[in-house]
């Protein structure tokens, strides 16, 4: 489909969400689909876009905390249509096993459940730990779970600090050797990853899924 032709899809998902309309969303996304768009574009091209003019918005004032949960419940009634077409891109073989939540004090998770899919979508077995994990959760899904690699999500400057607090806690658990730990989430960068002794760090869910494989490979 050419750029011209998808580009009122676009807008019409994006629109919807921003609006918080959950139903309007969700026909959005069967309509774009219905024609032959790919999901992972609807990512990329309206639901991320979205979110982030929500976050401009609350910037400035325009959206307050209502605002923002409604378009994020619109955004899921449309990640809920994409997320098992994203998943199911994977093969058959589970490429490895990754562990991921939000950390404790941190609700938000539309970012980390975009890396779930694209895990999923990419081979993985993925255990979903939700949001406001708390570190002790993050040790015994090492413990339990046989994970090879956690992954911690931040999207708040305070509950960054949960990161340290979980590498942390897997050492003194003795555990931190066992696996690799990845990190991301909007106020988190390469560097802040390197601080902390994290194994990697990525800006978004597809850049996610080439590092977990990376660290496969390199025999996590
Ligand atoms: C939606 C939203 C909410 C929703 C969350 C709904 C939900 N279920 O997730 C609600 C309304 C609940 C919310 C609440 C709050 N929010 Co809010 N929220 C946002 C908003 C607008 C969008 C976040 C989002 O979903 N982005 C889209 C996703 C796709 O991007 P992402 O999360 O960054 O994820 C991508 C990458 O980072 C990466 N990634 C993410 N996780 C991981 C993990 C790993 C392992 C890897 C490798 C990669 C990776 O891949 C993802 C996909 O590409 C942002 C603004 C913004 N533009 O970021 C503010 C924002 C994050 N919120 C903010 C604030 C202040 C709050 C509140 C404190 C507001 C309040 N006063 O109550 C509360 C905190 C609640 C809590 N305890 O968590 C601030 C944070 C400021 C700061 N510096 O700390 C922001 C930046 C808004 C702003 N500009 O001020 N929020």
């Amino acid at each position: 489909m050419d750029t011209d032709a998808l580009s009122p899809l676009l807008s019409a998902l994006r629109d919807a969400v921003l609006d918080g309309d959950a139903r309007g969303a969700a026909s959005a996304t069967e309509r774009a689909l219905g024609q032959g768009v790919d999901p992972q574009r609807l990512v990329d091209g309206a639901l991320i876009p979205a979110m982030d003019e929500a976050g401009r918005r609350f910037e400035n004032g325009e959206f307050f905390v209502p605002e923002l949960l409604v378009s994020a419940r619109a955004l899921k009634a449309s990640q809920a249509i994409v997320t098992p077409l994203l998943a199911q891109r994977g093969g058959v073989v589970a490429r490895g096993r990754v562990a991921i939540g939000t950390v404790k004090g941190d609700m938000h998770d539309i970012g980390k459940n975009l890396v779930v899919a694209l895990l999923q979508g990419g081979g993985f077995d993925v255990v979903d730990l939700g949001t406001d994990v708390p570190p002790t959760r993050f040790v015994s899904a090492v413990t339990n779970d046989r994970v090879d690699i956690v992954g911690l999500s931040a999207l708040l400057t305070t509950t960054m600090l949960q990161m340290k607090a979980t590498l942390k806690a897997m050492e003194t658990a003795g555990v931190r050797g066992s696996v690799k730990v990845i990190v991301g989430g909007a106020p988190v960068t390469q560097r802040f990853a390197d601080e902390i002794g994290a194994d990697g760090y990525a800006d978004n869910a597809a850049a996610a899924l080439a590092l977990a494989r990376r660290l496969m490979a390199s025999g996590a």
